[in-house]
């Protein structure tokens, strides 16, 4: 799969005649009928939106590809509809390229850190076989979820709303694996290590290397987790082994983990510093510069919420009414209420809301809207957590990489 072409690069364009030249023949595994009439030099216009044809990691074709080095995938609304997201609609975010083939009969993880009294190495299968297994439906959501709507624009990945789901996560908890291996009192930080390389190809630098606080490490549902809806995890899911932190920006659930930290400090490792995954302290002006002391690290998501039906354009006769459904969560709290207008905000609806599966997962939401004339509507959705927070209508706090975009949802509905 090949990005736009880049004419100056010999190396690009090299690469480019060779994948253009293995498609028409076949080697995608799709035959171009009239290959041999293909212009030479023209660039086949699936090589430059490949969603609909070519193989995205075994995903949904319907998922929209923002990024093939690194795999970077996000779900359309309407494919999100599902309560517990299957494997094929569940976001892809990597940050370096992906281990190949990990045999999970010998993969081990290493504990150690200046915290941890005894370094330990443990088995995937000690992990499995020496702690109790427990599962929990937990929201991963990537904090530039909705960073295509900053502006001035944010670079990273133009996610729209995308970059959540809900899969059902099975393993053991973190803190039970933490205890066997011992935290000394003066633990702040546990981060993770993963076997993926970064991208430049050098193999001292992490992708990424990211953590949690003591207290969100040792919560409950803190998984170290092997099974996604009960199967073995996808590879680009982190096979054999991730963490899955609900609720907190998905940076922090680390896959392919081989190594976990436990810190006498606040986890200073690739993306923990600088912009990456960091808020200004205090609001400032859109595109202002920001230095990097008067930033802060992401904790918890914020409040948010989704519209998964009906998709985005629908058209309704006069007099019908429109069922409508989707999702709320709170990152770390409970979604209290959801609602949704019809007149751009100026009046408000309250949905039915099924509480979560448990802690940190998200709700379903329900909703019948009616119509007063034919013409152009607008459905917005609006989830307030338990705290009383409500999801802003227009993009909130502008900060320098576009995170925590938690404004409501929108779809368009057209009444003839
Ligand atoms: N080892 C490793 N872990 C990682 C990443 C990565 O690039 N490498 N990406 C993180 C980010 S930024 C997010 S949002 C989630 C995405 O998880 P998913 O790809 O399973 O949806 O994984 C996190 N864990
Ligand atoms: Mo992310």
């Amino acid at each position: 799969m090949v990005d736009p072409p880049y004419p100056d690069d010999p190396g690009r364009r090299r690469f480019l005649k060779n994948t253009v030249t293995a498609f028409l023949g076949g080697g995608f595994g799709i035959s171009v009928v009239y290959a041999h009439r293909f212009p030479t030099g023209l660039l086949p216009v699936v090589l430059q939106h490949p969603e609909p044809f070519v193989d995205m990691l075994g995903k949904d074709t319907g998922m929209r590809l923002l990024n093939d080095r690194p795999w970077n995938l996000e779900t359309p609304a309407h494919l999100l509809d599902d309560p517990v997201t299957p494997a094929e609609r569940l976001f892809v975010r990597n940050n370096g390229t992906m281990p190949v083939q990990p045999d999970p009969n010998a993969w081990t993880v290493r504990f150690d850190g200046e915290s941890c009294p005894r370094p330990t190495d443990l088995s995937l299968n000690e992990l499995k076989s020496n702690f109790e297994t427990v599962s929990y439906q937990l929201v991963l959501e990537c904090a530039g979820n909705g960073r295509s709507e900053f502006n001035p624009p944010a670079s990273g990945n133009q996610w729209t709303t995308g970059a959540v789901g809900c899969p059902l996560w099975t393993g053991v908890r973190l803190r039970d694996v933490l205890e066997a291996v011992g935290v000394r009192d003066d633990a702040v930080y546990v981060a993770y290590y993963g076997a993926d390389i970064h991208l430049s190809g050098d193999r001292n630098t992490e992708a990424i290397s990211r953590g949690v606080p003591m207290a969100k490490a040792l919560e409950d549902e803190s998984l170290l987790a092997w099974e996604m809806n009960g199967k073995a995890l996808p590879l680009a899911h982190g096979f054999p082994l991730r963490l899955v932190f609900g609720g907190w920006p998905g940076s922090v659930s680390g896959k392919w983990i081989n190594r976990i930290v436990i810190r006498d400090r606040v986890h200073d490792g690739q993306k923990m510093g600088g912009k990456s995954y960091r808020v200004p302290r205090q609001p400032i002006a859109p595109g202002s510069d920001v230095p990097d002391e008067a930033m802060e690290i992401i904790h918890a998501m914020p409040v948010k919420s989704l519209i998964t039906r009906p998709k985005s354009g629908v058209v309704l006769p006069l007099g019908k009414s429109l069922s409508l459904g989707g999702h709320a969560w709170g990152g770390e709290g409970k979604v209290q209420a959801m609602d949704i207008s019809i007149d751009f905000g100026a009046t408000w609806k309250s949905c039915r809301l099924r509480d979560p599966a448990n802690r940190f997962a998200w709700q379903q939401w329900e909703a019948e809207a009616n119509f007063p004339r034919k013409g152009y509507y607008e459905v917005w959705a609006r989830a307030t957590d338990d705290a009383g927070r409500m999801q802003p209508m227009i993009v909130p706090g502008w900060n320098p990489r576009g995170y925590l975009n938690n404004a409501c949802h929108r779809i368009a509905v057209r009444l003839v």
